[in-house]
């Protein structure tokens, strides 16, 4: 029997900025988003710490930077925190429990063939296993497996890759998971993956193959996904899609050609992430709209605790008139200085308005400017319009006028319908 701890998703050095009370430079030495995920990675390790396990597997997406055009590399005080955290637990462990890590879409430096965690095995390079988007290319490149050995187990390694996107990557993806990674019969086989979306970054394989556990990362939500398959899900909350989920590692004990036995271990501080839900309609004035939020974000007016302190999200959807929202914005902005104050527990405070549908006033749509002067006889307010654009050429303005008349004249002869009741609240 094997047993393995298995966790996910650390994004160690996770940073917000933008929306987020920065009165923490004061006091502390790291913002509070970014020690709740090196406070997650080490949760994860003190359950590690209690129970006697034979591994550690992280499948992926263990520090969060460098990601996409992000090119920062992690934080000198996660890089510290982390080593000092697994410093700790290998002494205790006399260093006998390995650490199997493998790369998932964040930490890399996709243009310059370099992982983060090489940084981790350097520190420990007898303890620590690491297996990189690089070490998968040159895998696939010289048809050879991507896997780890022991005398009880073996680890079959499937560093985050999106095959799917093009079609002779696929083709290529899968001949090599054929040819070498093919779980022994004979021995413990627990396949280690980072990716979600079956046939573009997790092949098929992975979970069709007879493999006695498959270790899976890069959901952040917690979940079985076959008898032998578990996303482990993140250690932290990263966006406010996972303000619901309970956040867990897993306990996996498993004996050849058997059911693996899954527990899920729950992790205990875990930062609040809350979410409002206001619908908006081109009635709203903005003094309702603030009444409301007011009303909304009571619940968190007690002295600020950065332990407790919750992430707050207002998402706005229906219309609203774009003229209200710049007064509305204006509230926000107010009420956002307001509440990352003290006198709030909120340690973020932002809004979506992604969804809303903003109605342009008249005067701001196209043609509004020239439809200002077309009152009371619109072939002079033409004129009076041409003229007030003061066209250097006197030639050209008389004939812009007279073409203008004409189209004017003709466009005129039936009144032009219009609604006005948007232009009545400007
Ligand atoms: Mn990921």
């Amino acid at each position: 029997m094997v047993k393995l701890l298995h966790f996910s998703d650390t994004h160690v050095s996770h940073r917000k900025f933008r929306n987020i009370k920065d009165s923490w430079k004061v006091h502390n030495r790291v913002t509070y988003i970014e020690d709740d995920f090196c406070l997650g990675f080490k949760q994860a390790l003190d359950i590690a710490k209690k129970e006697e396990y034979d591994y550690l597997v992280h499948s992926g997406d263990f520090f969060d930077i460098p990601v996409g055009r992000n090119f920062a590399g992690p934080t000198e005080y996660s890089r510290t925190f982390v080593l000092k955290a697994l410093k700790e637990f290998f002494e205790e462990t006399k260093y006998q429990i390995p650490l199997i890590i493998i790369d998932g879409n964040h930490g890399t430096f996709l243009t310059r063939n370099y992982s983060t965690i090489e940084f981790l095995q350097a520190a420990f390079p007898n303890t620590i296993h690491i297996f990189t988007n690089y070490h998968l290319k040159n895998a696939i490149r010289q048809n050879k497996p991507l896997t780890l050995e022991f005398d009880d187990v073996k680890f079959y390694m499937f560093p985050y890759l999106k095959f799917g996107r093009l079609e002779n990557w696929a083709k290529e993806y899968e001949k090599w998971v054929q040819n070498n990674q093919q779980p022994d019969p004979n021995k413990i086989s627990v396949a280690i993956a980072h990716g979600m979306e079956r046939g573009m970054d997790l092949h098929e394989l992975v979970l069709n193959y007879k493999y006695d556990y498959v270790a899976l990362g890069h959901d952040h939500k917690q979940r079985q996904i076959k008898k032998n398959a578990w996303q482990a899900g993140s250690t932290a909350r990263y966006t406010f899609a996972e303000r619901t989920q309970k956040k867990a590692v897993l306990d996996v004990e498993i004996e050849k050609g058997k059911e693996p036995v899954v527990k899920s271990i729950k992790l205990d501080s875990v930062r609040p992430m809350k979410q409002i839900d206001i619908t908006l309609n081109t009635e709203i004035t903005t003094s309702t709209f603030e009444k409301d939020i007011r009303d909304k974000i009571i619940a968190f007016k007690k002295a600020f605790d950065g332990d407790t302190a919750v992430r707050l999200k207002i998402k706005f959807d229906g219309a609203v008139l774009l003229s209200s929202w710049w007064g509305m914005e204006d509230i926000l902005n107010e009420i956002q200085n307001e509440v990352l104050s003290d006198k709030y527990n909120l340690l973020e405070f932002r809004w979506d308005a992604g969804e809303v549908i903003k109605r342009a006033p008249v005067s701001l749509q196209k043609g509004a400017k020239l439809y200002d002067y077309l009152i009371e006889d619109p072939v002079v307010d033409f004129e009076k319009y041409i003229r007030s654009l003061s066209l250097e050429n006197e030639k050209q303005a008389s004939k812009f006028i007279e073409i203008g008349a004409k189209i004017i004249e003709e466009a005129f002869t039936s009144p032009v319908e219009r609604t006005s009741t948007e232009e009545g609240e400007l």
